[in-house]
């Protein structure tokens, strides 16, 4: 057994409480080195052996290099001192503890959680699991009020090829009308990307973090927005840009008046004064000088206050969450109390994080409840657009980025294919409809919440920023109906089929060179089967029936049925063919 392939540390996402008295441990070991695998606990306090329980640890993925095993210790007391038990494929046992691997269970030593606190425990609201989300650019969603619109509003064609600094007069009022249209996909989640004061089009640079922009309508466009989308059954959630304000936010305009004299000096990362924005800033900025972006110090008690009190106020008008902005470089004892009060002024709520790399950092419990799943859409674009990777390679990086998350993150993950930060996805397919349609069936189905890009359900396209922020189309002759039908079914579909919101997760099917990718979501003894051809060739397909545990099958998407047949199902797929098997 390859002993320096063994991992595990007592803290996420290796060891999660799940409630007082559960904790979920995971064991990683080289891959293929592990024919079974016990861990055997008990309170801390226990002295005897004999007293400790066994738990069968099950293998949950593999990735390019280790497997993973996952058990769920009960722990009456809340305490718990743990120890694996490995059998090696040959049969040789050893235990791995804290002080290492023996084949003496005391030289291993064991792992110790040492209490389970009820302030510890990740808890994610409950709605989120259900959700399907919108992202809504609102100045090129809808325009509801023209009377609103800036200077230079630019013409709403679906030839539009919008620049950095073009308007279109998209607004709250057009989402309000378009809510109809939004209940007919089937969404239930609305993101909306900046809607405060600001002077540029996507509103990253707030100038009045207490002000809905004149552009997008007023407080009173915004409270009806939120009642009529509740009414919906749709949830609202807002922009948190808290890294950086605009540098007309007015303690930034003090800084740039006053110099050292400000009050608000300390607000920011000023490196010399007087404070100068050309040639280059002499301060710090969100990425690399961006002069109308100053990075604010939110480490300082003031600058927190100050946030947490627009916080407040728009938390306190009804809202139901915040994404957070390049929460990544903003301190995480600022995310930590940002949860506190959050959860505080609105259980419910949910707080997303923007990183594109791994976040488990911020994924403990005590900050964010998930992030916009970057990493999910790297794995997809190499799969299903760029077709790089085979079904095992693709299992693999799916594995590794979902092992990185304790699964309360992972569950309400925002999974996305596409967002105003990337090229479209369908674009990213060369435009070939048919592996769009198996990317979207991908996203409906597998663990965490499907994030729709507003176009993408209708075939819009676009190259990245800005290119991708084309404003909507809503002539009936523009618009790819047929899409949207295939959307709104499989919304349907998972919104009808539990184990597709809720269910653990299996791969059921990953071979390598293979395009054929299939995987089993189980929740509460359903089953959901997903089978997806990523090719455009017929492909004969042989599924082990261990996993899958029954005979009949239906694909929810044609209706069509069938019946294995020994101990394999047999399928035959058509080119760029998915099935959603119960
Ligand atoms: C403009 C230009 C961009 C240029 C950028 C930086 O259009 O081409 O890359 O400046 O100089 C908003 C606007 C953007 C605007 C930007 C600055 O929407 O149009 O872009 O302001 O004026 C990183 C950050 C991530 C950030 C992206 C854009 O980590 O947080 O860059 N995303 C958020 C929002 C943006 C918003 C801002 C932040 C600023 O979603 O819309 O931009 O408030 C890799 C890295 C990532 C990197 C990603 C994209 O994968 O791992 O860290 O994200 O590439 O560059
Ligand atoms: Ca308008």
């Amino acid at each position: 057994m390859l002993i320096e392939a063994l991992f595990h540390e007592t803290r996420v996402p290796y060891a999660c409480p799940e409630n007082l008295h559960s904790l979920r441990v995971r064991l990683r070991a080289g891959k293929g080195e592990i024919a079974r695998c016990l861990v055997l606990h008990a309170d801390r306090y226990e002295l005897l052996d004999s007293c400790f329980q066994q738990t069968e640890a099950e293998w949950m993925a593999s990735d390019q290099r280790f497997d993973y095993f996952e058990a769920l210790l009960e722990c009456t007391a809340k305490r718990l001192q743990y120890v694996f038990l490995l059998e090696g494929k040959k049969g040789e046992r050893v235990y791995f503890g804290e002080s290492g691997v023996s084949k003496e269970r005391n030289r291993a030593g064991v792992f110790q959680y040492a209490y389970i606190h009820e302030s510890a425990l990740f808890v994610t609201p409950e709605w989120a699991r259900d959700a399907v989300v919108y992202q809504i650019f609102p100045d090129r969603f809808a325009n509801g009020d023209k009377e609103n619109d800036p200077p230079r509003t630019e013409d709403w064609s679906k030839d539009a090829r919008p620049g950095r600094d073009s308007f279109y007069g998209g607004d709250l009022e057009g989402v309000i009308h378009s809510l109809p249209y939004l209940r007919k996909l089937g969404v239930n989640a609305l993101y909306f990307t900046p809607i405060f004061a600001s002077p540029s089009n996507h509103k990253y640079d707030t100038a009045d973090y207490l002000r809905i922009d004149p552009q997008f309508g007023n407080l009173d466009t915004f409270k009806r927005l939120i009642r009529e989308a509740h009414r919906h059954g749709m949830r609202i959630i807002l922009d948190a840009v808290f890294n950086h304000s605009g540098d007309r936010f007015f303690a930034f305009r003090d800084v740039l008046e006053k110099g050292a004299d400000s009050q608000y000096r300390d607000w920011f990362f000023i490196e010399q004064f007087p404070v100068v924005q050309t040639p280059q800033p002499n301060y710090e900025t969100f990425a690399v000088n961006v002069p109308v972006m100053p990075k604010l110090r939110t480490e300082n008690r003031e600058v927190k206050e100050y946030l947490f009190q627009v916080v407040r106020y728009w938390t306190e008008m009804g809202i139901d969450g915040w994404r957070l902005d390049v929460a990544n470089e903003v301190d995480h004892a600022f995310w930590r109390d940002f949860r506190s009060f959050v959860k505080m002024l609105n259980p419910e709520a949910l707080i997303i994080g923007e990183v594109w790399h791994n976040a488990v950092k911020w994924l403990e419990g005590d900050q964010f409840d998930s992030v916009m799943n970057y990493l999910f859409r790297d794995c997809v674009y190499r799969f299903f657009a760029e077709q790089t990777s085979d079904a095992s390679e693709f299992d693999a990086e799916l594995t590794t980025a979902r092992i990185s998350y304790p699964d309360q993150a992972l569950q309400v993950a925002w999974n996305l294919l596409d967002s105003h930060d990337t090229e479209r996805f369908l674009t990213s397919c060369g435009e070939k409809e048919e592996r769009f349609r198996l990317a979207v069936l991908f996203q409906m189905t597998y663990v965490g919440t499907p994030l729709i890009y507003y176009g993408d359900e209708i075939g819009m396209t676009g190259e990245t920023d800005p290119d991708c922020r084309r404003p909507m189309l809503w002539d009936k002759e523009e618009k790819n109906q047929a899409l949207f039908s295939y959307y709104q079914r499989l919304i349907r579909i998972r919104r009808s089929c539990a184990p597709l919101r809720r269910g653990s997760f299996r791969t059921w099917l990953a071979d390598p060179g293979s395009p054929v990718y299939a995987f089993v979501r189980s929740w509460q003894g359903e089953n959901a089967g997903i089978v997806l051809n990523n090719s455009d060739s017929w492909q004969n397909v042989s599924l082990p029936l261990d996993t899958w545990a029954k005979r009949n099958w239906t694909d929810l998407l044609t209706g069509e049925k069938g019946q294995a047949s020994g101990n394999r199902m047999e399928l035959i797929l058509s080119p760029y063919q998915g099935m959603v098997l119960v």
